[in-house]
């Protein structure tokens, strides 16, 4: 892409309103517009990172074996009235009337509908185990939205809804959720740590969040400090091991973390005082074990091996998808702007180029674009007729992992500079050089 033709509305001045650095950042670098209190659009730039947060998404639950579908955001109020949500729900649900007065709602998540789902198509214990996800829009009507699309009214979600035949089978469920979320943020360059949790709306009595730990989070959490250094890695998963999925879990849920919901001092006193850590926390996700509290009230059951027909058990696991750009944000970035993660880069790499009209700098930043985009890294290009010194500061601001910088000084010596935004490190490299340097970075997180 060149920025000459690109939509960057980048803006100068610090938002007034935008009260944490992500928000700040978001709005300063043209990725998202405010439309109305916790409603944005997403404009090209944030676009780009969304659609990549959820590509990742999508593949570690494919991964896992989960299977997408796509659910309306829109929902009859009638299937909310099966399960007792509907009045419970309280304000945070936007009611719509339709042309014929039905009761509508815009979904806040989907355990009715999928429900639904099962219990039209879904009979036989033979066709369990079975995952359904989407990744789709919410609205809740939020009593005070705020942070940007941290705390939005609509916000994009990942869903998922699993449906198996008893107790222990669900629980498997519940563990390869909570793995396959782990290996969902790493990519990200996340360190998101499951904790216990309370279930408010959703109900069910086991459950986890997941929290980035950052200043500016919402949750209070209570932690032993080693929990930050726990990593899954590249180790190899095999999601249908029920032990080997349950030994992950028990891995990174041993030492203490909880929110203060399910805060103990009595049991945080156990922990060693100098890993005992009272911190800040970003809600990255949430999964719940709920076993037959909606396929009770809505009559989805299945007929075991012996003949019996039970109530499904289930539980439902999400991934707030639009809020993962904030805390992304928030926990890598410096005074000068964002600091991309590669895995969720709008572009891996900014071409730069310093003399604008110069033959051979046009030439050598149209080879580098060409290379790079053979190897299926689409940089982004500033050609824009500008001073060095602000094309740095929108690079900078805007936080793409690598950036190359070419000169006329430089290439009379057959060098262009590649830099690492995290490090602020340069070396002069050969043009080739470069984009190998580049494309090997990006082999590793594909
Ligand atoms: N049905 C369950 C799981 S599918 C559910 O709705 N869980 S939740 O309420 O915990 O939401 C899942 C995730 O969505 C949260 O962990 C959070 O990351 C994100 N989320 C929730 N509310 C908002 C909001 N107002 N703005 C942005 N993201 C949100």
């Amino acid at each position: 892409m060149r920025l000459s033709r690109y939509f960057l509305p980048v803006l100068k001045e610090n938002p007034a309103d935008a009260q944490i650095v992500s928000h700040r950042y978001m709005l300063r670098a043209g990725m998202i517009k405010q439309q109305a209190a916790g409603i944005y659009s997403w404009l090209p730039l944030g676009y780009r990172v969304l659609r990549r947060i959820e590509e990742i998404v999508h593949q570690e639950q494919v991964r896992a074996g989960h299977i997408p579908l796509l659910m309306p955001t829109l929902q009859p109020a009638d299937l909310w009235r099966e399960s007792g949500r509907y009045d419970d729900y309280g304000q945070e649900m936007l009611r719509i009337k339709d042309r014929h007065e039905r009761d509508m709602l815009y979904g806040p998540t989907n355990e009715e509908m999928i429900t639904d789902i099962f219990r039209a198509h879904v009979n036989s214990y033979k066709d369990l185990p079975l995952t359904l996800y989407h990744i789709q829009w919410k609205f809740r009507d939020e009593v005070r939205p705020r942070f940007g699309v941290m705390r939005g009214r609509e916000f994009l979600m990942k869903d998922g809804y699993n449906f198996d035949v008893d107790k222990e089978a669900a629980l498997h469920a519940y563990n390869r959720h909570m793995v396959s979320y782990l290996r969902t943020y790493e990519r990200m360059g996340l360190t998101a740590i499951p904790m216990r949790a309370a279930s408010g709306p959703i109900g069910g009595d086991n459950t986890h969040e997941f929290l980035v730990l950052a200043n500016t989070g919402e949750s209070e959490v209570f932690y032993d400090d080693r929990v930050t250094g726990l990593k899954l890695g590249a180790r190899e998963i095999d999601y249908d091991d029920r032990a080997q999925v349950a030994a992950v879990c028990e891995e990174f849920t041993t030492l203490y973390a909880r929110t203060d919901e399910t805060h103990d001092p009595a049991v945080f006193e156990t922990v060693p005082e100098a890993h005992r850590k009272v911190g800040r926390g970003i809600e990255v996700g949430q999964i719940f074990y709920f076993g037959t509290k909606y396929s009770e009230a809505m009559g989805a059951t299945v007929v075991t091996a012996d003949g019996r027909r039970v109530p499904v058990e289930m539980g439902s696991h999400g991934i707030g998808v639009s809020r993962l750009l904030g805390a992304i944000i928030e926990a890598s970035h410096d005074d000068k702007g964002i600091i991309w993660p590669e895995g969720v880069t709008p572009f891996p790499v900014g071409i730069v180029n310093l003399k604008q009209g110069d033959g051979a700098t046009d030439a050598a930043c149209a080879g580098l674009y060409q290379a790079l985009t053979a190897r299926g890294l689409e940089p982004l290009y500033d050609d824009r007729d500008e001073r060095a010194g602000a094309k740095f500061a929108t690079m900078d601001l805007i936080g793409l992992p690598w950036r190359i910088t070419v000169g006329p000084r430089g290439l009379t010596a057959g060098k262009v500079e590649l830099t690492c935004r995290r490090t602020g490190q340069s070396e002069e490299l050969s043009p080739e050089a470069a984009v190998d340097r580049v494309v090997q970075v990006y082999a590793a997180h594909r």
